[in-house]
């Protein structure tokens, strides 16, 4: 896998990724959608990775956006061709069978706000800036902020933010529910790492489990989601983790998970 814009570091099953397009704010460009959805479809089956961490370069920005320059010569299909490469990618990173954190180190604008929300868990800096401003350019969010957000947030905060297209900062995103936790810019990575190392030492068949039953739940009734819950409760029993964990519990010692 050739890659020119990403970043990659595996050490301890944490694959750190960085997105990595400084002069530009690290927009998404295609380039970096193509090699995005290559690196996610190696790391999705790679057993030494048991958690990803993802951030853009530099002390600015995550991700300021689509690449806007790119956008100059789209017509409509093309228009649609690019959404649907993105909000395939989008889709990979969230139905990933591992967790992936986002670490927003600054910008979080447009399609880099929407690479965020299909990302597990959004962990802050205090610097970080959330929004959703497309209609400032004549055009909508096209890699599911329209549809990621509202389910996250509700249909009236999605609305405020998309139809001003103001910036949400950090602190407001963490009181509305999009960051789990806003840090000092400084400590972003370290917050994030601890987080990974605990996700790491766990069964890594029940966290993918517990990933899908969660996002297969979601938008269905209770007594669906419950049924979604039972099958893969129930699958959990069929591996060997399963086993390991429970006998390990009952010998008081540490659980040596092999993730079968
Ligand atoms: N695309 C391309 N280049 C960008 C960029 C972007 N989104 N954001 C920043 N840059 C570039 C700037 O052009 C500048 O490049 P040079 O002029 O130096 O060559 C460099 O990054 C530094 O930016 P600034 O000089 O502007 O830096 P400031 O600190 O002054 O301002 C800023 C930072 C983040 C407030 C500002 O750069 C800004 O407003 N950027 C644009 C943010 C934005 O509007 N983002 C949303 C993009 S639209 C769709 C699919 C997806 C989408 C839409 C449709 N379909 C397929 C239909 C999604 C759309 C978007 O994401």
């Amino acid at each position: 896998m050739n890659l020119n814009l990403l970043n990659v570091c595996i050490d301890e099953k944490i694959a750190t990724v960085e997105i990595n397009r400084p002069k530009a704010l690290n927009a998404l460009n295609s380039e970096l959608l193509t090699e995005m959805g290559e690196l996610f479809a190696s790391l999705n089956t790679n057993s030494e990775v048991g958690c990803i961490v993802l951030t853009g370069s530099g002390d600015k920005s995550f991700v300021a956006g689509a690449d806007i320059k790119e956008m100059t010569d789209l017509g409509e299909s093309d228009a649609l061709k690019m959404s649907k490469k993105g909000q395939d990618v989008f889709l990979q990173i969230e139905t990933c069978s591992k967790p992936v954190i986002a670490a927003v180190n600054g910008y979080a604008l447009g399609g880099g706000f929407e690479l965020a929300l299909a990302c597990d868990v959004i962990i802050a800096s205090d610097k970080a800036q959330f929004g959703l401003p497309e209609v400032s350019l004549g055009l909508i969010p096209g890699y599911g902020g329209t549809q990621r957000l509202a389910r996250i947030v509700g249909a009236q905060k999605a609305k405020r933010l998309i139809f001003s297209g103001e910036m949400l900062p950090a602190n407001l995103a963490y009181d509305w529910g999009v960051a789990t936790q806003v840090v000092a810019s400084d400590e972003l990575m370290a917050t994030c790492m601890k987080l990974a190392k605990k996700i790491v030492k766990q069964a890594p068949l029940a966290i993918s489990f517990a990933k899908q039953s969660i996002a297969n739940g979601y938008d269905t009734t209770l007594g669906e989601g419950l049924g979604i819950e039972s099958h893969f409760f129930a699958k959990t029993f069929t591996t060997n983790d399963k086993s390991e964990g429970v006998t390990a519990f009952i010998e008081k010692r540490k659980p040596q998970f092999k993730g079968n």
